[in-house]
Parts: C-alpha cells; structure tokens; sequence
C-alpha cells in the first residue's frame, strides 16, 4: 500500500482575476462543508499552513506600473500569486503535498510557479470548461482568471509570468486540458499552434469517461516527474455546480468529476492538486461547496467500498 501523504491545505481567499465576487469566500466555505474532518476521518493528515491575502493596505507600489494595461487588478494578482508561489514552493520542500483552495482560477499563477521550482517536467491536468489560454490581445474581458494557463506557459504581462522566475513555469507537451467547451478563438489557435491534448465534452461523450482519462494518465505519466491537477469546478455542469461564477452547459456529470479524480488517485501520479472558482454567493445550498469537499476526497482516495 501506498502511504499517505502529509496533507499542507494553502487557502486563497482571493477573487479579483474573476469577472464577478465571491469565490475569495470560497475556502471558508469548503472548510465549513467539513473538509478537515472528513480527510482525518479517511486518516489523513491535514494542515491548514497558510491563508494567502493582499496586505491590508491596498496601493501596492505595483500600481502605477501596471495600470497602464488592459489586465484587471493585474497588481493584486501579482501580489497575491507572488506569496502563494513561496508559500507553494515551502511547502514542497519540506516534503508535503500541496493542495491549494481558492479563489477564482487565476491563482493557478502562484501555484504553477510555486512547484516549477521542484520540478523539472511537470504536467499539469486542468479540468475546466474553459482553458484560461488568453493573453491581453485575445482576452474579451480582461479577467485573468482566462488568462492563467497562458502565463504559466510564459505568455503574458512580464510582471506576471516572472513570478519565481524567468522561466517557463510549464511546458505545453505536459499539459492535458478536461471538460473544455467554452474556447475563445486566440485560445483555440493557441491550442492548435502548441498541439496542446486537449480533450473536448465532444470527446468524453463519444469515448466515455474511463477512457478518456485512461488516455490522459498514459500520456502524461510517461514524460513528468510530477502531475499537478487543477480543478476548476465550473467543469462540471451547473446542475451539480450552480455555485461558480462563469457556468457553461453540457458540463461534466457528478459521476465522470468523481471518476476523473479516482482515476488519478488509482494511478498514483498527482504531486499537488488546486480547487477553484467555488463561488458561494452564488451557491445553492452549499451544493458547490459540498462538491469540492467529495471531490478532493475521491482525488486523495476516498473509496465508495
Ligand atoms: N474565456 C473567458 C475569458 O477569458 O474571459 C472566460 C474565462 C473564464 C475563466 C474561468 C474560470 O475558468
Ligand atoms: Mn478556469
Ligand atoms: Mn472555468
Ligand atoms: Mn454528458
């Protein structure tokens, strides 16, 4: 048997990279629909080593830098991802297994360049309805939470994508995007350009979940020295996730989400792991919150028998 890991749980109570507020609640609510608890009862060890927040004081001497540019709070962004990535990179060091809770998804920065110090060929699984690989001439909103794929691949602001370094926090061979069906064009081109795998709805409806997945774990467990998954839940579909702010149709079911991150687990490859874009002012009954909650569960091994 495997042993388990020590769990370091990093919060980040941050939704400025969103169009719209509240998934800087989204820890507290995660945390309330009993993650510590049921990790401990499953006999993990769990810390909660960080809570990752802007200073109190709000003119960061970023700001006139970058208010030149069409990236929305691209100086918060820089400074909350900035702190995320050490904290992440600490973590590492000491031996621990990241898992990082937001936020909205631009915090995948800080994440992202937090690890890329521990790892040499990291791959990264990104299960989202979008791909987040817009840059400031592709973006049609300016929320860099679309954005943070691109960066971690060394696309964008050079403020953001120096963040621990110069280097490219991700290499596009590496990563495996899930549950894609909101694709802007740039970022369709961008996929096309980099030959980034990148499986569809399309796809895990005409081969099934299980395959899929089978598929994307061959791939990327031949080549990495570690997997990262990130987790964007507005991948499943608003009938199970209501709670999120940038919800498409024909999402991932409550099954295929849970077998998607059983499959992983199965396969003993993920190294670190980020759940984002819970949104709890749009929440139906903490239904969103609960969700992440069996889903993180099922990632570190939860077993239905
Ligand atoms: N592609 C759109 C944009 O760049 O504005 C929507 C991005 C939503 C990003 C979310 C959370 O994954
Ligand atoms: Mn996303
Ligand atoms: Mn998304
Ligand atoms: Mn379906």
């Amino acid at each position: 048997m495997r042993t388990k890991p020590t769990i370091a749980a990093i919060t980040v109570p941050f939704d400025l990279g969103a169009g719209r507020r509240g998934a800087s609640k989204g820890p507290k609510a995660i945390l309330q629909a009993g993650l510590i608890r049921g990790l401990q009862q499953m006999d993990i060890t769990i810390d909660h080593v960080a809570d990752i927040r802007l200073p109190n004081d709000t003119a960061t001497p970023l700001a006139a830098e970058v208010d030149q540019t069409n990236l929305k709070y691209l100086a918060e962004v820089i400074e909350v991802n900035t702190r995320l990535a050490e904290q992440v990179s600490q973590v590492v060091e000491q031996g621990r297994f990241p898992l990082v809770i937001g936020g909205d998804h631009s915090i995948a920065i800080g994440t992202l360049a937090g690890l890329s110090s521990h790892y040499q060929n990291l791959g990264v699984i990104w299960i989202d309805a979008h791909s987040d690989l817009n840059s400031a001439d592709t973006s049609p909103s300016g929320n860099i939470h679309g954005m943070s794929l691109a960066v971690s691949l060394g696309m964008g602001h050079p403020l953001l994508t120096s963040i621990m370094g110069n280097h490219d926090k991700v290499k596009a061979e590496n990563i495996v995007l899930i549950a894609a069906r909101s694709l802007d064009e740039g970022e369709k081109k961008l996929i096309r350009s980099l030959g980034i795998k990148c499986y569809t709805m399309y796809d895990i409806d005409r081969k099934g979940m299980a395959s899929i997945m089978q598929d994307a774990i061959d791939y990327i467990s031949s080549k990495t020295d570690g997997v990262h998954v990130s987790f964007d839940v507005d991948s499943l579909d608003p009938l199970e996730a209501p709670g999120t702010g940038t919800i498409v149709k024909g999402g991932l079911h409550y099954r295929e989400a849970h077998l998607a991150v059983e499959m992983l687990h199965e396969a003993g490859i993920v190294t670190s792991a980020e759940f984002v874009e819970v949104n709890p002012l749009l929440d139906d009954n903490n239904k969103t919150s609960q969700l992440a909650v069996g889903l993180i569960s099922s990632l570190l091994g939860k077993q239905i028998l």
